[in-house]
C-alpha cells in the first residue's frame, strides 16, 4: 500500500490511519507541483492529496480511503463494525469533516479561488472563519462529555478532526478555544502512532501554532 501525502495536510489523517493498522506500507509526500503532474492526475485527477493506492486501485479522496482502510482492517481498532450503530454515527461524522468543516477551510488556505476581486481576499478570509467557527462549535458541543467523536473509542473520525483542528489553532479563535476539540487534539499528539507520522512528515503537533 502506498499514500501520497503532504505534510500537514488532510492526508495527515490517512497517514494516521495506517500507522494505527501497523501493517507496512509507504508514503510519498508531494509538494504542490507534483500534485498537478500528469503521472500523479492519471492516480487523482483532482491534482490533490490523499491518494491511496492498494495493488490495481488507486483511490483519491481522504473519506474514501479511511473507509476502505477501515473495512480492509476490521479489527485494528480504528472504528466501529458495519452494522453497528456507531457505524452509522462514524458515517455521519467522516461526511460532516469531509464534507463540512474541510471545505470550510479552501477558502482560508486559498482566498484567490474564491474571489475574481483581487481586493477581495481578506473578506474571503474573514468568511471562511465564520463558518469554520460554526462547525467547530457543532463539533465541540458534539464531544461534550466524550472521549472521542464516535463511541467509548479512537477512530478514523478523530484522525480526520487531528489535521483540520490543527490548522486553527493560530487563528483569532483559536482551537484552544474549543475545549473538548483541543482536548481530543493533544491527546492524539501523544500518541506514539500520530507522533511517528509528525516525524515523517518533518512537522509538530499544530497545538498552539499558528496556521
Ligand atoms: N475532496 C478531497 C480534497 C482533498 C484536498 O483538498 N487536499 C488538499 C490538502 S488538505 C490539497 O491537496 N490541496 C491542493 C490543491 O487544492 O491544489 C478529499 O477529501 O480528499
Amino acid at each position: 500500500m502506498k499514500l501520497y501525502s503532504a505534510p500537514g495536510t488532510c492526508a495527515t489523517a490517512m497517514h494516521i490511519a495506517l500507522e494505527w493498522i501497523g501493517n507496512p506500507y509507504e508514503v510519498e509526500h508531494l509538494d504542490f507541483a507534483a500534485m498537478k503532474s500528469p503521472e500523479y492526475l492519471e492516480l487523482n485527477p483532482s491534482g490533490v492529496v490523499p491518494t491511496l493506492v492498494d495493488g490495481e486501485l488507486a483511490l483519491p479522496e481522504g473519506m474514501a480511503i479511511l473507509l476502505y482502510l477501515l473495512d480492509q482492517n476490521p479489527d485494528a481498532g480504528i472504528g466501529p463494525a458495519a452494522g453497528t450503530k456507531e457505524r452509522v454515527e462514524l458515517h455521519r461524522w467522516l461526511v460532516y469533516l469531509s464534507g463540512t468543516l474541510h471545505p470550510y477551510f479552501w477558502p482560508h488556505f486559498m482566498p484567490m479561488r474564491f474571489t475574481t476581486d483581487e481586493n477581495g481576499q481578506e473578506a474571503v478570509r474573514a468568511a471562511s472563519h465564520i463558518l469554520i467557527d460554526k462547525a467547530l462549535t457543532l463539533i465541540d458541543d458534539h464531544l461534550e462529555g466524550r472521549d472521542w467523536m464516535v463511541g467509548t473509542s479512537k477512530s478514523v473520525a478523530d484522525a480526520f478532526l487531528y489535521p483540520m483542528a490543527g490548522w486553527a489553532y493560530g487563528f483569532d479563535k483559536p482551537t484552544s478555544q474549543y475545549p473538548n476539540i483541543d482536548r481530543i487534539v493533544h491527546k492524539l499528539a501523544s500518541d506514539p502512532a500520530v507522533q511517528r507520522v509528525h516525524e515523517a512528515q518533518g512537522t509538530s503537533p499544530k497545538v498552539g501554532a499558528a496556521a
